[in-house]
Order: C-alpha cells, then sequence, then structure tokens
C-alpha cells in the first residue's frame, strides 16, 4: 500500500499526526496545527472544490458511523472512514433557519438577526461561499435554503441557485431554477436534488475550483420515507426513551409539552391520528413515527454515494473536501418532546464528518466544535491556499475591528500576535473570525442575575475554561458546554443547561439573554476563551491535516505494537445469531454489557467465521481456514481426531512472547489422546469442557463428565455460564502484574440444550419456547462478562486490555430460537446468516470509540493482527491465511483480502467473497455434490441484496466464472477433512458416549 512519499509533505504530516495525537487543548499547539496551509502554500496543489452537505433536523444516531443499531448508511459511513468524524459537534441554535445563518456566516444568532424560521439572511451579510467566490470559486447553492419563508429568488454570493420556497415536500416540490424558470419534476426530494447537483456539477465551467452547498430536507418532518424504504424499519420496535418518564424535577412546561404537537402524546406529525394518546400501546404511532423518520435518512445515503461516485468518476475526489452536516439536533421521545428547538442533548447534538483530499484518515475527533466554526474554517482552507489570505487581507481589517460579521469582535489576542511569524499570523486570524468572546462576558459580568442557573454559570467559568455558550433561537434560552477531559478514553461530558422562562421581567437579567450586549468594560475576562481557540485549531488543524496529505498517499500507521503490549480477552459466544444482541438491533433480548462494550470500541458488521463450533475455533486459533487445518466440521465425543499437532497455536504463540495463557470454556479442537488437549496445545491454564452441547447443571454430554481443570477431570457445582466466569475472574485476579495476560473465554453458551437458572427466564415473559430460553442464556453471559471486564477494572487492566467479542457461527433455527436479519438462514450453512457473525472489538484510546467496520474480515485474521499487537513473532513453518486488520479496526483501512474463503463442512461446499460480490457452490446441500458440472451455483451482489435473495450468475456469468476460478485458486491445496467419525473407529480413549443426533454439536 505504500507509495512514494515527498519528502517535506511527510514529515510535516507526521509531526502534525503526533501533535494531534496528544489530543488535549495544551499540547494542540497553534503552532502546530495551523503551521500546515502555511507550509504548503508554496506547494503549487490546486485549492480544493468544496462539496458541503446539509441535511435537516438529522440525529448524529441516525447514522451507522455514529452508532445507529437500525439504520444502515454504508456511504456515510464510507465518508467517515475516508475522513473525520466530529463525535462532539453542536449547533448553536437548534432551530433550522437560525442554524443555517449560523452556518454559513460564522455568527451566533443574536448576531446574524435571523432568529426563527421566517427571516431573511440579511443581504449584506457576508457567508463563506460568497468569500469563496470572491477568490475565484465558482459557486452554487441548491436544495433547501429555508431562510425566508415565500422567496425562492436566488441569493447573493452563488453562482448558480436552485432552490425553492419554505420547507418544500417530499413529493414533487416547485423548484425555481436560477430565477428563470419555475418546475416541478416528479419524484422523491433528496433524489431530484441530487439530480440538480448532479447536473451543476457535469456542466458548469471547468475552468475554477468549485464549492457546492446541498441542502436536504430529509430528515425533516413530517416524515415520508420513499416508496423501497418505507418498510424498512418495520421489525424494529422503538419504546419511548427512559427519560421520557424521568420528569421529576424538571419544570412544569416540559411536563405540559407531553400531550402537545411537541409531546410524545401529541400528533407526532401526524403520525397518530387520536390524540393525545398517553396509552402505553400507543408507542406504536411513535415506533412508526420514528421508522418514517430513519426511512428518509437512506435516501440521503443514496443521494451521498451518488456525489461521491460522480467525483470519484470525474477524477475530482482526491480534491473535494466533502463537508456533510446537519443544521441541529432532534428529540425522539427524550424528556417527554418531540421537534427541537430546547437545548437538551439530542436537540443541540449535531453530526459532522469531513473528508478532506487524499488517503483515508479515520479519524475520529472527540473535541467539540460548533456550527459557528465552519464558516471561518472553509474560508481559511481557501485562504491559506494562496498568499493574498483573506484572512490577513480583505475582510480581515474589519474583523479587527470588530465590524465584520464573520467575526465578533476580539478580545485579548495578544498571545497569538506576538510573534511575527506567519504561523502567529495566522492564528491571531483565525481567532478573530471565531465569534465567541463577547457572548461569554456578559454571563460573567452579572452574577446577581436573577436567572437561577447564573451562579452555577459563573462557579462553572471560574474553574475551567472549556465552556462554550451554545444558545437556542429564543434569546434567553441557552447552555454551555465544557470539552471532555483531554485524553480520557471515555470522555466526561457535563452539560449544564438553563432557562430562564419565568417572567418577561426576569428575562433581562438572564445572562443569556446579553449574549450580544457586551460592554467594552468586561474584558478583563476576554483570555477565558483561550481554550476555545484551541478546540476550533483542532478542527483547523484536522482539515489542514487532509490537506497536506492530498500531495502525499497512504502512511503506514504507527504501528500498535509500539505502545505497550495489550491483555487480550477472547469472548466466543456459541451458536449467538447475528442480530441476537442490542448492538445489532435486537429489542426483545438483554446484553447491556456487550452493548456499552460494543459502543466503545468497533463493531465488526462483516465478520465471518465458520458455519459451525470446532472450524472457527480451529481458524480463529491458528489463522488458518478449514482447507489446511482440515477442520472442516464439529469433533464430536468419542471421535478419534483433532486439531493436527502441526499447527502452531495462538497461545502457543503469544506464550513465546511472554504471555499467560488461560482458556476459559469450550475446546473442542480434540481430547482423543493428551497431546491434543489444551494444555498441550500452549495453554498455561485450562477450566471447561472438551465438547459442545454439555448439560449446562451436570456438566454431562453423552453420559460422559465433560469438565476439567488443567486438562484434568473434575467435578463442580454449579450453572456452566457461572463457572467459567468466576474462574476467568480467579486468573485475571492471580495475574502476575509483570506479565500481559491472554484471556480465551469460549463460553457454551448459547448453545443447546436450552437450560438456565428460572430465574433469568423470568426477564422475559414476551418471548416463548427455546427463543426465551436462549435469551435468558443470553443474558447469563451478558452478566459473566460484566463480572469479567469488573475483574480486569479491579486489577487496574482495563485499559490496557483488548478485548474481542464474536460469535462462532450464526444462529440456528432461525426466527424459531435465534435471528440472523437480516441475513439469509442459519448455523451450518455458509449462507450469510451461517457465517457472519456479530462481533466487535474494544481497546480504549486505541480502537475508535463508535465506531462501525464494514470491511469483511474473517476469523483467520486475529491470529496475526493478535500477534503483531503483542510483538510475538510470526515466523512458522506453516502459511498463514489470515492477515493484519489492525488499520481496519483503527483507520478505516480497506480489508486486507482481495477475497475470503467461506469454506463448507465439506471441500465440495464452498463460497467466496469478493469485494460486495459473493460466489457459493452448493450451498444448502447435505449430500456432497463432487461433480462440478453438477455443482449449483449462485451469485450475489451483498451491497444490494444482503438477504442473498437475487441469484445473479445466469445475468452475469463472467463475474460468476472469475469467481470461480478464483475460488478454485484457493481450493488447489485443500487439504481432506480430518474428521473421523466415532462410530467407525473406536478411539483410544473411549468415552463412552455415541452420537445422538447431527443437531449435538
Ligand atoms: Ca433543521
Ligand atoms: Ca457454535
Amino acid at each position: 500500500m505504500k507509495t512514494t512519499l515527498h519528502n517535506i509533505g511527510y514529515i510535516l504530516l507526521v509531526l502534525i499526526c503526533l501533535l494531534l495525537a496528544c489530543n488535549g487543548p495544551e499540547r494542540t499547539s497553534e503552532e502546530g496545527t495551523l503551521s500546515i496551509p502555511e507550509a504548503t502554500d508554496g506547494v503549487n496543489v490546486n485549492r480544493p472544490n468544496i462539496l458541503f452537505i446539509i441535511c435537516d433536523d438529522l440525529r448524529p444516531d441516525a447514522l451507522g458511523c455514529y452508532g445507529s443499531r437500525h439504520v444502515r448508511t454504508p456511504h456515510i459511513d464510507a465518508l467517515a472512514r475516508g475522513g473525520v468524524r466530529f463525535a462532539n459537534a453542536f449547533c448553536t441554535t437548534s432551530l433550522c433557519s437560525p442554524s443555517r445563518a449560523s452556518i454559513l456566516t460564522g455568527l451566533y444568532a443574536h448576531r446574524h438577526g435571523v432568529r426563527d424560521n421566517f427571516t431573511e439572511l440579511p443581504a449584506a451579510l457576508p457567508h463563506w461561499p460568497g468569500r469563496l467566490r470572491e477568490q475565484g470559486y465558482t459557486t452554487a447553492y441548491i436544495g433547501k435554503w429555508h431562510m425566508g419563508e415565500d422567496n425562492d429568488e436566488p441569493r447573493p454570493g452563488f453562482d448558480w441557485f436552485v432552490t425553492h420556497k419554505g420547507q418544500g415536500k417530499y413529493f414533487d416540490t416547485e423548484w425555481n431554477v436560477n430565477g428563470r424558470r419555475r418546475e416541478a419534476p416528479k419524484g422523491y426530494y433528496t433524489h431530484v436534488v441530487t439530480d440538480y447537483a448532479l447536473h451543476w456539477l457535469k456542466t458548469r465551467k471547468q475552468d475554477r475550483p468549485w464549492a457546492l452547498c446541498l441542502g436536504h430536507k430529509a430528515p425533516h418532518s413530517f416524515y415520508f420515507p420513499e416508496e423501497k424504504y418505507a418498510h424498512a424499519f418495520d421489525d424494529v420496535r422503538v419504546p419511548y426513551p427512559d427519560t421520557a418518564f424521568a420528569l421529576d424535577g424538571k419544570p412544569d412546561w416540559i411536563r405540559q409539552r407531553l400531550r402537545t404537537w411537541h409531546g410524545i402524546y401529541g400528533p407526532l406529525f401526524e403520525w397518530r391520528k387520536d390524540f393525545p394518546d398517553d396509552r402505553p400501546e400507543a408507542v406504536k404511532d411513535f415506533e412508526n413515527m420514528v421508522h418514517a423518520y430513519w426511512g428518509t435518512v437512506l435516501s440521503v445515503d443514496d443521494s451521498i454515494g451518488r456525489l461521491v461516485a460522480h467525483l470519484r468518476d470525474s477524477g475530482q475526489l482526491e480534491n473535494t473536501i466533502i463537508v456533510f452536516m446537519g443544521d441541529n439536533g432532534l428529540l425522539e421521545g427524550e424528556h417527554g418532546m418531540v421537534d427541537k428547538r430546547t437545548m437538551h442533548e439530542p436537540s443541540i447534538r449535531i453530526p459532522l464528518i469531513v473528508r478532506g483530499p487524499g488517503h483515508p484518515a479515520d479519524k475520529v475527533v472527540a473535541k467539540q466544535v460548533l456550527t459557528v466554526d465552519i464558516a471561518p474554517t472553509l474560508c481559511s482552507i481557501s485562504a491559506a491556499r494562496r498568499r493574498s489570505s483573506m484572512c490577513r487581507a480583505g475582510p480581515g481589517r474589519n474583523w479587527s475591528a470588530g465590524a465584520t460579521p464573520l467575526g465578533a469582535p476580539r478580545g485579548s489576542t495578544s498571545t497569538t500576535t506576538r510573534s511575527s511569524s506567519p504561523t502567529r499570523r495566522t492564528s491571531a486570524a483565525s481567532a478573530r473570525m471565531i465569534g465567541s468572546t463577547s457572548t461569554i462576558r456578559p454571563a460573567m459580568a452579572h452574577p446577581t442575575s436573577t436567572c437561577p442557573s447564573s451562579t452555577i454559570l459563573l462557579k462553572i467559568l471560574k474553574n475551567v475554561t472549556t465552556w462554550r455558550p451554545i444558545r437556542s433561537s429564543r434569546s434567553h434560552v441557552g447552555c454551555w458546554r465544557r470539552n471532555s477531559t483531554p485524553c480520557s478514553p471515555r470522555p466526561a461530558w457535563m452539560v449544564q443547561t438553563i432557562r430562564c422562562r419565568s417572567t418577561k421581567a426576569s428575562r433581562p437579567n438572564c445572562p443569556m439573554r446579553r449574549f450580544g450586549s457586551a460592554s467594552t468594560k468586561e474584558r478583563p475576562h476576554y483570555r477565558r476563551d483561550e481554550a476555545m481557540r484551541t478546540i476550533t485549531h483542532e478542527f483547523l488543524g484536522t482539515i489542514a491535516v487532509l490537506l497536506a496529505v492530498q500531495a502525499t498517499s497512504a502512511v503506514e500507521p504507527v504501528a500498535a505494537a509500539q505502545g505497550p503490549r495489550p491483555n487480550i480477552v477472547y469472548f466466543l459466544v456459541d451458536d449467538l445469531g447475528y442480530a441476537d444482541v442490542g448492538f445489532m438491533g435486537s429489542t426483545d433480548v438483554r446484553t447491556p454489557t456487550l452493548d456499552r462494550l460494543a459502543k466503545e470500541g468497533a463493531v465488526l458488521r462483516s465478520f465471518y467465521v465458520q458455519p459451525v463450533c470446532s472450524p472457527t475455533r480451529a481458524s480463529l486459533l491458528t489463522g488458518r481456514y478449514v482447507i489446511h487445518t482440515g477442520v472442516y466440521n464439529v469433533v464430536r465425543p468419542g471421535a478419534p481426531w483433532g486439531l493436527p499437532l502441526a499447527e502452531r497455536t495462538l497461545p502457543q504463540a503469544l506464550r513465546e512472547a511472554g504471555y499467560t495463557t488461560a482458556i476459559c470454556g469450550k475446546w473442542h479442537l480434540g481430547e482423543f489422546q493428551p497431546e491434543y488437549m489444551p494444555t498441550r496445545r500452549g495453554f498455561d491454564h485450562q477450566y471447561g469442557h472438551m465438547f459442545g452441547a454439555l448439560d449446562y447443571f451436570t456438566q454431562i454430554r453423552d453420559g460422559k463428565h465433560d469438565w476439567y481443570r488443567d486438562d484434568k477431570p473434575l467435578k463442580e457445582e454449579g450453572y456452566t455460564t457461572h463457572l467459567i466466569a468466576r474462574e476467568a475472574c480467579r486468573l485475571i485476579r492471580e495475574q502476575p502484574a509483570d506479565k500481559p495476560l491472554f484471556l480465551y473465554v469460549p463460553f457454551n453458551g448459547v448453545h443447546s440444550p436450552y437450560q438456565v437458572p428460572p430465574e433469568y427466564r423470568k426477564t422475559f415473559p414476551h418471548l416463548g419456547g427455546n427463543r426465551q430460553t436462549m435469551a435468558a442464556m443470553l443474558l447469563v453471559v451478558d452478566e459473566a462478562i460484566g463480572r469479567i471486564i469488573a475483574a480486569l477494572e479491579e486489577k487496574g487492566l482495563r485499559e490496557n486490555t483488548l478485548i474481542i467479542f464474536s460469535s462462532d457461527n450464526g444462529g440456528p433455527a432461525p426466527e424459531k430460537v435465534s435471528r440472523n436479519t437480516p441475513l439469509r438462514a442459519g448455523k451450518g450453512t455458509i449462507y450469510e446468516g451461517g457465517v457472519r457473525a456479530c462481533a466487535f472489538a474494544t481497546w480504549p484510546g486505541r480502537i475508535p470509540a463508535g465506531t462501525n467496520v464494514d470491511e469483511p474480515m474473517h476469523a483467520v485474521d486475529w491470529y496475526p493482527t493478535l500477534l503483531k499487537l503483542a510483538g510475538a513473532s510470526l515466523e512458522q513453518k506453516l502459511p498463514l491465511d489470515g492477515l493484519d486488520i489492525w488499520p481496519t479496526l483503527t483507520r478505516g483501512a480497506t480489508s486486507p483480502h482481495d477475497a475470503i474463503l467461506l469454506a463448507g463442512m465439506a471441500p465440495s461446499s464452498m463460497a467466496i467473497r469478493m469485494g460486495d460480490w459473493k460466489l457459493l457452490l452448493n450451498a444448502g446441500r447435505t449430500s456432497l455434490v463432487t461433480d462440478p458440472v453438477l455443482a449449483k451455483v449462485e451469485l450475489y451482489n451483498l451491497a444490494d441484496d444482503i438477504g442473498e435473495s437475487k441469484n445473479l450468475a445466469d445475468v452475469q456469468p463472467g463475474r460468476a466464472q472469475e469467481m470461480r476460478t478464483r475460488l478454485e485458486a484457493f481450493l488447489k491445496d485443500a487439504v481432506p477433512p480430518g474428521i473421523k467419525d466415532s462410530t467407525t473407529k473406536a478411539p483410544a480413549r473411549k468415552t463412552g458416549g455415541q452420537r445422538k443426533g447431527a443437531k449435538k454439536q
């Protein structure tokens, strides 16, 4: 992946990356982050194009990359993976028009004057697209403008202007094209606006850099998804959020809202016909409303896909900065409210993704940024590309005097103006552009305010410098928000919301009331916003990095092995369905611990395993496909075979590297001779069982007691999942401080037989049969993992522990016991439902929290990845199939595989995945088809058809043949199955049991 780097660019980039990685305001030095644009000034690089996409009322958690469990947004996720995702972006006014005005001008609402949805943006106010146009850019605005309700005429500052009146409609909106003609093309808004944008991109004059603003209507109310997405979420249950009922101690006005059109018992944007309705079953209307909201987001994702594809196809992608964001947040039942307008967290939190030129960056910035930061940032990008910096010349002249809207009057900038270096000058200029200082002063200057929260604010401001004001459209409502603690793996956000609503008479004394009325006498407080500058500087710096890499290419990441070697804990759950955990969307099971851990790391959405138990374990522990280990099928009780002794195992390699290695749970790779047992295969400690499907209480499998410690039979009382957790905790407690730990915890839960202590089953009265029991068994597993995590925390190991979780195969008996939605089929098959497992990986500070990884990877990949992290040797006799997935996990690199083998339970049943495509031979056939001519061939495009429903083998015979050739290349050196049936040959250590049926594995 390495390509030639320009030395200077490379050195600068490394310096910048190191500085950013420090992640603290103190260390995010202005010199470092801001020097890049200046330093590249002299480089003859074209100025980047800017594609700015704004959505309306988009909650971050309605996007996959921000952790949505239900809404799949692959194109937006890809944008985030290829760029920077801001985890803590906020609007300064939670209402459409004021927020848009702030985004365009860099001003708070009290300064630009657009305080409601009916006010025109003053024509005299400069905005960033207009500034870019002055600097030689071609500019266009296409889509929802929404400042000035009845005006759809062109606004100043744009070469091309296509909009409509007010909110527009989801279907058949009437558009005004450049003030020259009105037209109402049939169709769905999101696609029509994309058509307009693409048309402009394709027909504009090619002589200048361009800036295109695309304003989506979606996902604004009233929510109407297009036909194909109308039922995309029918299966997802959406309860009222907990905070909807936590209203004690909150102001009366919040309670009073419940039954209004802003409350959860109200009409819900016409999704409830008879209202108010506070009956529990009326939650169905709320659910339908949320489904529709999500449905509109799916079309936006399609739009992003089209735009990015055009940029890529036309060769412009690598010279275009793409900014994707929302204008304000949305309350979806929180505090009993729907709509926005308040300063509660969901109402002000917005998504913000920036993909700059160059290679995938996969950076998640935790620092707080605001809508008012957009304008100065984008202005400085264009300015930094030219010697005649508009940051210093042009309007900058007026900013220092506080008269120009792009910058509020600044306070003391002496710390950044002392130096005469170009860097310092840029710092000062940037600081001048950020309108925030004056908004702090009033609150501090009026400690005697009658607003009840003003004293709280005063205390806050005395102690910290990183609070930033965020205000609503109403001048008397606002909040202050503090940035996270630097370098904290779990940012401890603090939010203080105030609302001065009492009487008109008291409002003049509210600190928020006087945001804009500061007098110059309050200047001593100016320096309070020092930290704010560093926050915005990080925003600038991050984009600067993106620009700096434009002329370079992929840079190898700093190897994780250079840091401390992690402890490694692998939780393998048996037979757990792809969709049977909360973090994958299940609403009828309970997995709070897993959900929390998943959120703290990366969810692996395309993690492949084998269709049954033993083969997955063999691949995981050797880094080799089953066609090389020979473990195609399950090692049954009494079977005279196991994982071949020639294989080097993961615990063996880690032990060589100094790790303590332990297995607590199910081995399942042979025990017929002592040398096949875990303590002879690399584990220092063994605890648990050798086969699957043992009795959870008696530990009997096929008439034989199957429970061991250090490979010696053991009698223990208890439920196996509890016993496994107890032993794992003991090993963690006893782990020597000077050695890293590899703890492999393959639970027998939630494999059959379906058994659980009865009290757990009571948690799931809404379920029945084996699904109820399975859910209860899973809850025990979740609890067990919680106990093991707690033991790590008590020992002080949590921070430096890589936690990996996955199922070993797809869920059995789909829709009866397990759920693999939206995947086809389940355990035992090579359809996605059999071989794609729910999975995540978490390591605080090393794997970005809240990420989704869609790139395909396989269980074989953990072997080389973990060995590298552990500093263990990868030299061995047997070649590996696994590849290092660390760059994919941590920085959004694409999958290291051009093809992944998905092997069935016999050499004749195989599949291969290449990119979005998957080819299957003899899937779902139980009898072996040895004649290749008779093989059943299936071809699917998983990007369009994740459910594998449309076989395209006949439609695309060329692709099918190409993939089959690749598959056959894999199979050239396939070994025959190692399986030896226990009934055909008496084992040396006969264990007394016979196979009772194929289902027991
Ligand atoms: Ca909005
Ligand atoms: Ca299994």
